[in-house]
């Protein structure tokens, strides 16, 4: 039995941070960091049976062209990440009223929408890339057992290539789901392999008034490369929701609107068309 102070409930029965009853979310998740994203996305849907909100974390389900899908906030970070990933697969795979984990368990669809930075000249401001692998800088996985799911010659690499100070965290590497990655490509879009860094400014080489650990580390992400395999963008959350994902038996994807170009130092001129585009690119295929 999982005990009170370990998985909480709020008086109504709901789970604490996300504020959600089982049967109040769908198979498929849309994850977005913002908020206000949410119904962006859901002004696209013919209805909507529920929404709640507690602090950063919102939610709304509803039906988009005969499909039943729920779109939530994580907020921003992997530190987030680790609440909403946690309280979403207790919410499905654990019987509230018993505290005990379900014989059968339910493997949840999350797929990301989010922004963030490319680190290549020739991956744009207003494109779109999928993460095939997330690469977590941030440490919060590390907390659990991920010896066998990570990818640990692509670390090695990530850790050689970089001469990355162990100091900070040794990084995780981490595939995304291959059947959401079928389900949602096409020639429209690029694939990467995505950085999540556990901070917007320094843990993303950004200086404004500090100076930080390694101030090639951009350069040195942007020359990397895997067997063919090079670094395409940097965001806050794919690292994670990829390791959490794969540790509790769900299937992730992460797809990204690039909004700023670190390697041309320009941002989007329009960077919420730019997110609009994604969204309904996203649903489409979540509809087909
Ligand atoms: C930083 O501004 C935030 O934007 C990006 C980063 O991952 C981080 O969460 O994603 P979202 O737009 O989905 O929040």
């Amino acid at each position: 039995m999982i005990a009170a102070s370990e998985l909480i409930l709020n008086p109504d029965g709901s789970v604490y941070h996300i504020n959600l009853k089982p049967g109040q979310v769908a198979n498929d998740i849309i994850f977005v960091g913002d908020q206000n994203r949410v119904e962006k996305i859901t002004k696209h849907f013919d209805s909507i049976e529920f929404s709640t909100q507690k602090r950063e974390f919102k939610t709304q389900t509803g039906m988009y062209k005969g499909k039943r899908i729920t779109v939530m906030s994580s907020g921003i970070g992997p530190d987030n990440i680790d609440i909403v990933m946690n309280e979403l697969d207790a919410l499905v795979n654990v019987d509230l009223e018993t505290r005990t984990v379900k014989k059968e368990l339910t493997s949840l669809n999350i797929i990301r929408i989010g922004t963030s930075g490319s680190l290549q000249a020739d991956i744009p401001c207003d494109s779109i890339v999928m993460s095939q692998y997330g690469l977590g800088l941030d440490n919060m996985l590390r907390s659990y057992l991920i010896e066998e799911i990570s990818e640990t010659d692509m670390e090695e690499a990530f850790i050689a290539q970089t001469n990355w100070d162990m100091r900070k965290g040794r990084p995780y590497v981490i595939a995304g789901s291959k059947t959401l990655e079928k389900r949602l490509e096409s020639d429209k879009i690029f694939k990467g392999f995505t950085g999540t860094a556990g901070g917007f400014y320094g843990p993303q080489g950004r200086v404004v008034r500090l100076g930080i650990q390694d101030p090639a580390l951009n350069n040195k992400m942007d020359s990397f490369n895997f067997n063919g395999i090079r670094m395409t963008n940097l965001e806050m959350e794919t690292g994670a929701i990829y390791g959490l994902g794969k540790l509790l038996g769900h299937n992730c994807l992460s797809l990204n609107a690039i909004i700023a170009n670190r390697a041309t130092g320009t941002f989007s001129e329009d960077p919420y068309k730019a997110v609009d585009a994604l969204i309904e690119y996203a649903l489409d295929k979540l509809a087909e």
